[in-house]
């Protein structure tokens, strides 16, 4: 249902808010105030709407979703939810008449930038279509102050800026005081016998306050409202009087600060495990809060907790929020009383996991000191759990004590979070069909052996309402014009486009919708100094930088091309632009050199007035949800290569498939399932399989051998020590060769070069066929049917929550 608000009513909506909020008129508001005032307006309209909807929600007393993720990377609020409202128009007309233009106001939204990448996006997306297919569930994460660093290139070197999105960003949250919790802290656990048998005593701990503030996310073209609650660390006050009395100013804010610290700052690392006590602090903050406010929802709605499997389910994203396993465990046991057995039974019954990572340095283990001091009594559990949990091994596998010690939740003194995760919950989901069937073959075999039924697959999906209808309205209304407007609730329906793959009007549109695109987001970098041709090929690799996804063999590619065309500088080639946008972690070495490379290059590149007519490198600096709105749509190459098995399904490769683009890229993540939806003729794959870089490994891989033995490589890998634009890349040519350990070229960039080169050719022959190309981009924008996340979320409801939407 859309909202049913005429401009006239919007109008005084408007002028009553700007009267409150500045006392001002509508002809005497800058555009930052009209911004803040028409975000209010919506969250108005939208708490409205969310009020009947949660009426609604408590009347059919259905079980209900609870995403846990460290991570929402939500972008931009305005427009999706102005566009889910179906209420742009209105506003646009009612803007007009007092001089203001609706896109302009737009841009003066910053980025709640609350994620790194894919996690974080995928958790966005999610609320989207949960909110879309009026599915009752809700989000949880934390306000961090500070989300995702803003990234400035000075001289090809990555600096971050802190991202200050609360002013902007603030009118979106709904601060909600009367809903805290106390999450605690340290202190000491001892367990003494009374009447009632074996209890304990929780002690000497620190409190911190957990305030909710709300984000509402509108459903598009339904009643659903979606909530994205954010928590924000509060200091219970502890201001200390008699330091302040003293003068001594600094100790009596200090706990203060500490409270505050953290939900301070998003952790930036992306696939990479940084084993810092705040980020434990944090976990723990946004799973206590979170549970305790599930339960208190729980007893007011039921009255009881014996239902509270069969009406809830609680899904953790990630291991980030494991520790919300035992937090459960111990508020049904402590606060409620239940048996150890019954509480268990409860909490494996109530929460599932989903696996984002194979990387062996992105797993989560904790020191079991550190776990004791900061929660001890979670520690407790969990060391029961694991002894539980190893004696029913023990019992099933006699004498299998390798099996047994892999499997274990505590071992060497760490604390392994994904084992938790596995153990504590009643299903475990990968993200692409390799990605889960990984799982079940190497990461978690031997729990795969011991339980199948909890294994499963969800493969990722991206809000195609989002990404496409919004982001590219010229191809939408070319769908719209096309197949009809039922995509936009039913994503499978895309597949109807396939219909006029012979049809060349519609053909040479797409071209057009194409270039269009370009030019919009060539004018666009213009406006940030950053010249582009839009008559170039766009190719774009758009990304968190990390040495799994390659971008160093997509450098090494253009490098290539580089020294082919100092060679002969009459070289026939289509003028291409590789596009780069990536933030490296900010201790990430040799990320930050590969940045450095690619900024050097093109640098290089720019000072040749004949190479640069052929090929030119943009490095588009800090890239965040908003660019990747305006980036996908003029995509013409997807470079989807990252090692296989690594990439566990990437969702840019969607997103930009579904944008016309064609994918060159592995056989790795969800890149398989495109390969699977449009053929081998509407793809370009290359490189070695999952199975390949396994056998590979076993047989001994040697990048040397590959540098001495393989003349494109020897002369592209030599030109790193050369150097460009006067700097030399001598670190990423030992990176390659010579290795930190001995294995050099971690990532098989060498294995895989020479089929990448070739495939790229083909891949640029084909280009100048342009009939057949346009064919090839319609196939896969209509390919890209099954991955609407509505998809993807009918899966979680069906398979893994057991919830239905309302009706
Ligand atoms: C963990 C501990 C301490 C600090 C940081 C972290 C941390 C933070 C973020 C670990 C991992 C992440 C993010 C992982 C991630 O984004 N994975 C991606 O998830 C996507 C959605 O499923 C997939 O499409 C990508 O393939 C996967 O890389």
């Amino acid at each position: 249902m859309q909202s049913t608000l005429t401009s006239k009513q919007l109008g005084v909506l408007i002028k009553n808010k700007l009267s409150r909020h500045y006392g001002i008129s509508a002809e005497e508001a800058d555009r930052k105030q009209m911004y803040k005032t028409c975000a209010r307006a919506v969250v108005e309209i939208l708490s409205d709407k969310r009020t009947r909807y949660y009426q609604k929600l408590k009347d059919q007393e259905k079980k209900k979703v609870y995403y846990l993720c460290m991570e929402f990377l939500v972008g931009r609020s305005l427009k999706n939810n102005l566009y889910n409202l179906g209420l742009e128009k209105e506003f646009r007309e009612v803007l007009k008449e007092w001089n203001f233009d609706l896109e302009e106001l737009y841009e003066d939204e910053p980025d709640a930038g609350l994620g790194n990448g894919g996690l974080g996006r995928l958790a966005s997306c999610f609320m989207d279509s949960l909110a879309t297919m009026e599915y009752p569930a809700m989000g949880y994460s934390i306000c961090y102050e500070y989300g995702l660093f803003k990234q400035k290139i000075v001289d090809g070197w990555q600096m971050e800026l802190p991202d200050i999105w609360l002013p902007g960003g603030d009118v979106w949250l709904n601060q909600r005081n009367d809903l805290a919790f106390r999450v605690k802290f340290n202190g000491h656990v001892e367990e003494i016998w009374t009447n009632d048998g074996l209890k304990t005593n929780y002690t000497d701990y620190d409190e911190v306050e957990a305030v909710p503030y709300d984000m509402m996310i509108s459903g598009a073209n339904s009643e659903g409202v979606a909530i994205l609650r954010l928590w924000r660390a509060r200091d219970v006050d502890k201001f200390d009087m008699k330091s302040f009395a003293k003068g001594d100013y600094n100790r009596a804010m200090n706990e203060k600060m500490n409270a505050e610290l953290i939900c301070k700052v998003l952790y930036p690392s992306d696939n990479h495990f940084e084993g810092k006590t705040l980020r434990l602090r944090q976990q723990y903050f946004l799973v206590s809060a979170s549970i305790q406010n599930i339960i208190s929802d729980h007893l007011q709605q039921f009255g009881t907790l014996d239902n509270f499997s069969e009406k809830i389910a609680i899904h953790i994203n990630d291991t980030h929020p494991a520790l919300c396993i035992p937090e459960l465990m111990r508020i049904l046991l402590d606060d409620y009383h239940y048996s150890w057995e019954n509480a268990y039974n409860m909490v494996i019954s109530t929460v599932s996991y989903t696996n984002h990572t194979v990387l062996s340095e992105a797993l989560e283990t904790w020191p079991e000191e550190l776990i004791k001091q900061q929660f001890p009594r979670i520690y407790g559990i969990i060391q029961g759990m694991n002894e539980s949990y190893c004696q029913e091994m023990w019992n099933r596998y006699p004498g299998e004590w390798g099996k047994i010690e892999r499997m274990a939740i505590i071992s060497h003194g760490q604390i392994r979070m994904a084992n938790l995760c596995v153990i504590g919950s009643s299903s475990v989901n990968g993200v692409s069909k390799l990605h889960s069937d990984i799982l079940k073959s190497q990461v978690f075999s031997d729990f795969y052996q011991a339980s199948s039924e909890k294994f499963t697959n969800v493969t990722n999906g991206f809000a195609h309402r989002r990404w496409i209808c919004q982001a590219n309205p010229r191809l939408t209304r070319l769908l719209d014009d096309c197949i009809g407007e039922e995509y936009k609730k039913d994503g499978r329906k895309l597949a109807d486009f396939k219909r006029y793959s012979d049809n060349r009007s519609i053909l040479r549109q797409l071209r057009d919708i194409k270039l269009a695109n370009k030019i919009d987001f060539s004018n666009l970098m213009d406006q940030k100094g950053v010249s582009i041709d839009p008559h170039s090929i766009f190719d774009v690799q758009a990304k968190r930088l990390h040495e799994y996804k390659r971008q160093l063999l997509n450098v090494l590619k253009i490098i290539s091309l580089y020294l082919d065309l100092k060679d002969d500088p009459n070289l026939v080639m289509p003028p291409q632009t590789f596009l780069f946008a990536a933030k490296a972690a900010p201790g990430y070495y040799m990320a930050k050199e590969v940045i450095r490379l690619i900024w050097h290059l093109s640098a290089d590149i720019e000072k040749d007035p004949v190479l640069r007519e052929k090929i030119r490198v943009v490095f588009l600096e800090n890239y965040c949800v908003t660019m990747a709105e305006a980036l996908m749509p003029a995509a013409e190459i997807s470079e989807q290569i990252s090692l296989a098995g690594k990439e566990a399904s990437g969702t840019g490769n969607m997103k930009m498939m579904a944008n016309g683009a064609l994918t060159i890229g592995t056989m790795d993540g969800a890149n398989v399932e495109i390969f699977e939806a449009v053929g081998n003729e509407n793809m370009f794959i290359f490189g070695m399989s999952a199975e390949d870089v396994e056998r590979k490994w076993a047989e001994g891989y040697e990048a040397s051998s590959y540098y001495h033995n393989k003349e494109k490589i020897h002369r592209v890998v030599e030109s790193l020590r050369r150097g460009f634009n006067g700097e030399s890349f001598d670190s990423i040519y030992r990176y390659l060769i010579v290795g930190d350990f001995g294995v050099g070229d971690p990532y098989m960039c060498l294995a895989d070069f020479e089929d990448y080169l070739k495939v790229h050719q083909q891949l640029l022959d084909v280009y100048l066929d342009q009939h057949k190309w346009n064919q090839m981009s319609l196939f896969n924008i209509a390919g890209a049917e099954r991955f609407a996340a509505d998809r993807s979320i009918m899966d979680y409801a069906r398979n893994i929550w057991n919830i239905t939407p309302l009706h």
